[in-house]
Parts: C-alpha cells; structure tokens; sequence
C-alpha cells in the first residue's frame, strides 16, 4: 500500500528548490531513519548540524584514495581549519564504507561495483536529504580500463552505457525488469573536460563510458580463471564498444547515473585509463605510475571545486556589494 503523506510531507518531501530529492515516499513517513552501513541515523546524529553545508560529493572506489583526495583538497584548497587532524572517518560504528569531510566537501569511499555502489549512493542521497543540503554536485573518482587510449589518459563520462553500448541500466524490482537511462549531467561533464584541459599534464576526453558488473568476462578478459571465447572474439566486442563511441570501461558508472538521475543531482563520473584494452588485459604497470594516474582525476576534481567554490564568493561579494538590488 502506498503511503498517504500529508500537504506538509509532501511540500517536505522534495518540492523546496534546490533541496536534494528522495523520490520514495516511504521514507517520508518514517519515524526514524538508520542509514546502516553508513553507522549513522536521524535519531542518533544531528545531520543537518554535521552535514548541512555540504555542496560537493566526491565518490571513490577505495577508502585510503577518498582520504588522500581530502588531504589534496585541504592543501589546495586551504580548507584544512575545517577538519580534524587527522582526518576522521565519520562512518560511525560501520566499516563497509569511509567518509571524510572537508569544508564542502564529502568524500566517501563505495568499494567495488554496482552492488556496493548502490547500497552506498541509497544511504547517501538521503543523508543528504535529512541534511537539507542544497544544490549538491556528486562526483565519481575512478580508474578504468580505456579503448584505444594512451594509458593515464582522463574519461570525462558522457554517458554510462551497458554491455550492448545502452545509456540504460535495467534493475529486477519485484522480480520485473525495469530499463532506467544513464545519461550524466552535459554541463557539468562539458565543464569537468574544461577543469582537465586547465590542470593540463595529461589528456582528458569526453566518451561514454562502459559500466559491467564483472572484471574478467564482463570486460572481455582473457586472464581471469574462466573464460569461453578467443582472442579475436574478444577484440570484435571491445571494438565495436570502441566504434560504439565506448572510451573506457569500469563498473559502477550506471547506477551512479541511474540514482542521481532520480533524485535530482548533478552528476559526474571521472576515470582515468589504467591500461588500454585493445593492447592487452592485465594491469602491471608500477605501482607508482598507477598511482600516479589514479591522482589525475583527483586534481581534476579538485580544479572544478575551485571554480566553482571562487564563483560562489564572487556572487557572494557582488550580492553583498553597495547598491546591489535584491532579487
Ligand atoms: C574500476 O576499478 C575497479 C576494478 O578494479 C572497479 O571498482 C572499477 O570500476
Ligand atoms: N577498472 C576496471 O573496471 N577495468 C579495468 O580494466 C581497469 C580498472
């Protein structure tokens, strides 16, 4: 049965402009919420006063990747006044994920694939739902592997798209097949590709972005401990994917599109190329370069927050400034 709300749940529930959308109606109704991997809950932690202000979600498979993320932002940034030193996972009694706050910004680790992905983007979304946080822009910080790409090349995602080049994701709910779309915010993947090119170091473009539920057979692989077709099967797929307009392939892009899509946010998703796919399957560069890439779709980020952030003072000081009229 569905829940009745009343005018004031309803105006509550997602109407506010700017206010971050929970489009279940359940969740309305609800006495108490207990964001569970996460540790935290309504009753139990005043969310508005810990997470109100946030503006920026940056969204990363490992935790110690989300933690340095922080650590770059602080410095760059000068936001370290704004966290504790050090820096202090705010997953309460939880371990599945990690998050980290700094100023604006929340970073938070969400493992590997579309399951963990989603249990965390769920519990995230109404964090800041019960937060009332305005005007949320979320990012995923990532690494792939890329199509026809110098390795350490940046993926600015148009589009998540599926095993047969979609923009869709389809969910089983209640046992029924539902087909959602994929796409990403164009704005914001137009001014992400502009913060690439202006942090400059390596190359960043605009593709569509492969999102599968499996590393070896899911991604074509020839290395993992099963595998049923040839080397030349596998390269037809990976380039009809790379004809396809696919420039990189990793696996939780489509349910980061799919959620934010409902519920409202601007979206992003940020990769950088491990390895090129066309040329081989295994990951083995060394550690340090790999790490080294994987820091390239951080700065980027970075960068956009930047902006954005200095845009914001400066609307701030023109508002504030004599003879501005009130809008
Ligand atoms: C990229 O890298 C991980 C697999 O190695 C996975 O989380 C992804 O999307
Ligand atoms: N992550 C993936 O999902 N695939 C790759 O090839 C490399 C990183």
């Amino acid at each position: 049965m569905s829940p009745i709300l009343t005018q004031n749940e309803e105006e509550n529930s997602s109407t506010e402009i700017g206010l971050v959308r929970v489009p279940n109606l359940h969740v309305h109704t609800m006495a108490e919420d207990v964001l569970y991997h996460l540790g935290l809950g309504t009753l139990t932690h005043d969310l508005p006063a810990m997470f109100g202000d946030v503006k920026f979600v940056c969204v990363g498979g490992s935790a110690s990747r989300m933690r340095e993320f922080v650590g770059i932002l602080c410095t760059k940034l000068a936001l370290s006044e704004t966290v504790q030193d050090p820096i202090i996972n705010l997953c309460g009694n939880n371990d599945r994920y990690s998050m980290y706050k700094a100023g604006p910004v929340l970073a938070a680790s969400h493992g590997m694939g579309v399951p963990s992905m989603s249990i965390l983007l769920h519990e995230l979304i109404k964090l800041l739902h019960h937060a009332r946080c305005r005007d949320v822009t979320v990012i995923r910080i990532g690494t792939s592997g890329g199509l026809g790409l110098e390795p350490g090349t940046v993926v600015v995602s148009r589009s998540a798209v599926d095993a047969r080049f979609q923009p869709q994701m389809e969910q089983m709910v209640l046992g029924k097949s539902v087909v959602r779309s994929t796409e990403l915010h164009a704005g914001l993947a137009a001014e992400l590709v502009a913060c690439g090119r202006a942090v400059g170091g390596f190359q960043t473009v605009l593709g569509n972005t492969m999102c599968t539920h499996d590393f070896y057979e899911g991604q074509a692989r020839l290395d993992g401990a099963v595998c049923t077709y040839s080397h030349e099967e596998k390269l037809v797929y990976l380039r009809a994917a790379h004809e396809a307009g696919v420039c990189n392939i990793e696996m939780e892009s489509s349910v980061f599109s799919v959620l934010c899509r409902l519920s409202g946010l601007q979206a992003g998703v940020v990769c950088v190329t491990l390895l090129d796919r066309l040329a081989g399957d295994q990951v083995s560069s060394p550690h340090d370069v790999l790490a080294e890439f994987a820091r390239r779709p951080q700065h980027l980020v970075v960068e956009l927050i930047r902006t954005r952030l200095s845009g914001l003072e400066k609307q701030r000081r023109d508002c504030a400034a004599p003879g501005h009229a009130a809008p």
